[in-house]
């Protein structure tokens, strides 16, 4: 068909030459990065790929662009925008960089090593030496953010050159860093602390502009990439607080080294957040300071793929490879990072690849595993010796300079006595302490009658029109009821209530866990769905005028990430109520590292305080070995100096009274419950209204019914209702039941007084639904000894078993039916 406006020939030979262009541009586009000369020792090399080996101009340029120091991953971003963004960046002329600045930070970061090299030889540093660019790539990066309004920048790294970063970027004092070393006031961490390159930091940056961002480097274990999860919850915490404009003042930025990144799932997890309404931060800038070695592991063994950033593209954003020894290049891939960050509000990762100069801690010697590498290390100049050359500068002044500067520090460190603080807690700390329990920390937790008619008209009401599910009306039909007298208050109930009763006094609730938004036995129902259109009434964020915000959000499939995230965020919200909840508690092993290394230890090792609140249902319902049980026993075993609370609220106005003890003390502990799940809806773990409104939480509830009790069960949880409905069922008056709603810290004189009730008792027995060995009976028995006078003290359990149940719900029938048995009549050891 002829065309209406045929073009002249010359114009089609343009088109025609136009498309030739972009066909070969955009092979380098998608495939360049794998022909980038990307390692400065020129040993991981460029893969040629077929497609590349093109002669002529647009190849020459398009390689020119594509295949230097930078290799970029981008054309796996789904939006054409964004592509095209990168694009017109990569295919334009590099900006310019301020090379006397630059050249200082690579002597500073050099020179301060071999200081310590010198005077600490044999002391693991975790040398940056070989990825020096690192500091110059950080300054370019707080540059861009400073000018974009960035007031604080909320750092998580590992060990690999964090001493470096404490000094260059954290701005902390020469001496502050050399005093760790000299172990100036070893008395003052006796059976506490941390090593040096773990501990957080505070402190002021001044940028090449002169902006000025707080630094706010996060405290981390040994536990790589642990941190992630953790950075990113409190970056969260400081933009909920900021309100608008919350993503621009506050910018997360991890590094992680090459073999972590690629090996350890938490960083997937972490990764998985970006985008998610719950746990977005806007983006957080990610830098893997690539040695291309993990410890002796060489990469090729690290990941399958070649990269080991390639998890990243997964996600829609753009990776930047770059040589760390082009520092011009890895500055500018900084600007263009940051400010990709902050036009489209995601992740971007740069991936600097350099090299490992020492071992993997000065003292390991790495020419026994990589001889080849490291012989051509050692022939390797340092990389501010290279710069300067390049650039023309003689460097030899500054170097003399910044080496008396810190061996001066040095010296000076050795005057230290006092182990100084590298930080400064923000104010929303001060009126919130830790340490050990004192009783005048308790506040009332009581909640009127008119108040909580009123708190039960808001929650279980919703806009004319709204099209409720009809299950969902009669629950909160029956919750209405239970928030006026006229029937006893469930779990679900008692914890809108509690909810209820805390925003309204102005504090903050913050809840995820997977399907938490419903609650994984259709107890919770936070959110109310219209089922004609499926918009959302949220009754929590309805309660009164000038309330706290309730933010109740179903989390990934993750526990090691999301639990990370909250306990981040109770790091930086100390006064919302932050909970956890598991699936069923079984899964928060998936998190263990969370739990031992933050929750457990982060104020024993740090001195920082945490209020999470773990929600681990619990409980042997015959539901198989890994729907049963939360592992009380882990806990307990980490319980010390009371490090947390272990609690097991056995009826609905204790669960009531212990969140809202949680949140209105300001003595900071994480609180780990074992929460119901067939004792949800049992009409004997629910509680008369009355409950509510005067007492508080009981570590421990008596039995006064049974005062001539020939002998007391002591228990946690749902088995004390069964031995308490048994014991009905037999008439037996000769047997209390007293329930240990608190195992931790260990409420001696309560749970002696309740035993004492019982005068004519010659038996105290512990009993639990799980095995020998697990639950609470290694802690419980020489507690219980310690307070049981002369009456015998006896224990019923399952018998020690690898798994924590049997997989039968028949079996598990006919063990519970022994066990209560055996609890109320027989044998005992
Ligand atoms: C979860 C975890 N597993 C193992 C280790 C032991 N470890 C410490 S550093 C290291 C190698 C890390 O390599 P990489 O991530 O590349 O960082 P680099 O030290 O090379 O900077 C290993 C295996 C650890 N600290 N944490």
């Amino acid at each position: 068909m002829a065309s209406r406006n045929p073009k002249s020939s010359s114009s089609a030979l343009l088109e025609t030459s136009n498309l030739e262009r972009e066909r070969i541009f955009d092979l380098f586009r998608h495939w360049g990065y794998l022909e980038a000369d990307l390692d400065p020792l020129g040993l991981f090399r460029p893969q040629p790929q077929s497609e590349l080996q093109i002669d002529g101009e647009y190849a020459r340029e398009a390689r020119h662009f594509y295949c230097g120091t930078v290799g970029v991953e981008f054309m796996h971003i789904t939006d054409p925008e964004r592509r095209r963004w990168i694009q017109e960046r990569f295919e334009a002329e590099p900006g310019s960089v301020d090379q006397e600045r630059i050249l200082e930070f690579l002597i500073r970061a050099d020179v301060f090593e071999q200081v310590m090299q010198q005077r600490y030889l044999g002391t693991k540093r975790f040398s940056l030496e070989g990825n020096t660019a690192l500091l110059p790539l950080i300054d370019e990066i707080l540059d861009g953010a400073a000018q974009r309004g960035a007031i604080n920048l909320v750092m998580g790294m590992s060990h690999r050159g964090r001493l470096n970063v404490l000094l260059h970027v954290a701005r902390r004092t020469p001496e502050e860093i050399f005093a760790a070393f000299e172990d100036v006031d070893p008395r003052s961490v006796l059976g506490s602390g941390d090593v040096k390159y773990h501990l957080g930091a505070t402190g002021e940056y001044i940028t090449r502009s002169g902006g000025k961002v707080n630094i706010h480097l996060v405290s981390n274990p040994s536990h790589l990439e642990a941190v992630d999860p953790v950075t990113i919850g409190r970056t969260r915490a400081k933009q909920d607080r900021a309100g608008d404009g919350g993503r621009e003042k506050y910018l997360p930025l991890l590094v992680h080294g090459d073999a972590a990144f690629a090996g350890q799932g938490i960083t997937a997890e972490t990764m998985n957040f970006a985008d998610l309404p719950g746990y977005t931060t806007g983006g957080t800038v990610h830098i893997l300071v690539n040695n291309l070695v993990g410890f002796t592991t060489n990469y090729r063994e690290e990941h399958s793929e070649r990269f080991s950033a390639d998890l990243a593209r997964r996600q829609s954003i753009p990776i930047f490879h770059v040589n760390a020894e082009d520092v011009d290049a890895v500055v500018r891939i900084g600007r263009i990072a940051l400010e990709y960050r902050y036009t489209f509000g995601t992740d971007v990762v740069i991936d600097m690849i350099g090299y490992r100069r020492h071992g993997h801690s000065e003292v390991d010697d790495p020419t026994v595993t990589q001889p080849l590498l490291y012989k051509a290390i050692k022939a390797h100049p340092p990389l501010w010796e290279i710069y300067a050359e390049d650039a023309g500068i003689e460097a030899g002044d500054k170097v003399a300079q910044v080496k008396a500067e810190y061996e001066a520090g040095q010296k000076n460190a050795g005057s230290i006595t006092k182990k100084p603080t590298m930080r400064d807690l923000p104010g929303y700390w001060t009126e919130y302490f830790g340490g050990r329990y004192k009783p005048e920390y308790e506040k009332e937790t009581g909640v009127s009658t008119e108040e909580l008619a009123e708190l039960t008209q808001k929650l279980t009401t919703y806009p004319s029109g709204f099209h409720i599910h009809p299950k969902v009306k009669k629950l909160l039909e029956q919750r209405a009821e239970m928030g006026t007298g006229r029937r006893d208050v469930d779990y679900g109930m008692a914890e809108a209530l509690a909810f209820a009763s805390l925003v309204k006094a102005g504090i903050p609730i913050r809840m995820s866990g997977q399907d938490s938004r419903r609650g994984t036995f259709n107890q919770r129902h936070s959110v109310l769905l219209d089922i004609e259109d499926e918009t959302e009434y949220v009754p929590l964020r309805n309660i009164a005028p000038g309330q706290a915000r309730c933010d109740i959000y179903n989390s990934t499939l993750s526990e090691a990430g999301v639990m990370g995230f909250e306990y981040g965020y109770s790091r930086d919200y100390p006064e919302a109520l932050v909970l956890w909840e598991a699936q069923f508690g079984d899964f928060a092993n998936v998190a263990q590292a969370v739990i031992d290394q933050f929750v457990s230890a982060g104020e024993d090792k740090w001195g920082l305080l945490s209020g999470l609140v773990l929600l681990l249902p619990h409980g042997y319902e015959g539901q198989g070995p890994e729907h049963s049980s939360a592992r009380i026993e882990r806990f307990l075993q980490l319980a010390a100096r009371d490090n947390f609370q272990i609690c097991q609220p056995s009826n609905a106005a204790q669960y009531f009274h212990l969140l809202r003890r949680q949140a209105l003390r300001h003595w900071r502990k994480p609180l780990v419950v074992f929460t119901p799940k067939s004792m949800l809806r049992h009409p004997d773990a629910n509680s008369p209204l009355e409950d509510f409104t005067h007492q508080r939480f009981l570590p421990v509830v008596p039995d006064t019914g049974a005062e001539d009790a020939k002998r007391v069960l002591i228990c946690t949880g749902k088995i004390g209702h069964e031995l308490r409905v048994e014991r009905q069922r037999r008439k037996d008056t000769s047997t209390a039941i007293i329930f240990l709603d608190q195992m931790y810290p260990f409420p001696e004189a309560e749970l002696k007084a309740a035993i004492d009730q019982h005068p004519n008792a010659r038996e105290v027995v512990w009993v639990q639904e799980e095995p020998a060995n697990m639950g609470a009976l290694f802690y419980t028995m020489p507690r219980l000894r310690h307070i049981a006078g002369e009456r015998a003290v006896l224990s019923v359990k399952r018998s020690a078993s690898p798994s924590p149940s049997t997989g039968s719900a028949g079996a598990h029938e006919m063990e519970q039916k022994t066990l209560i048995s055996l609890a109320l009549t027989g044998n005992k050891d």
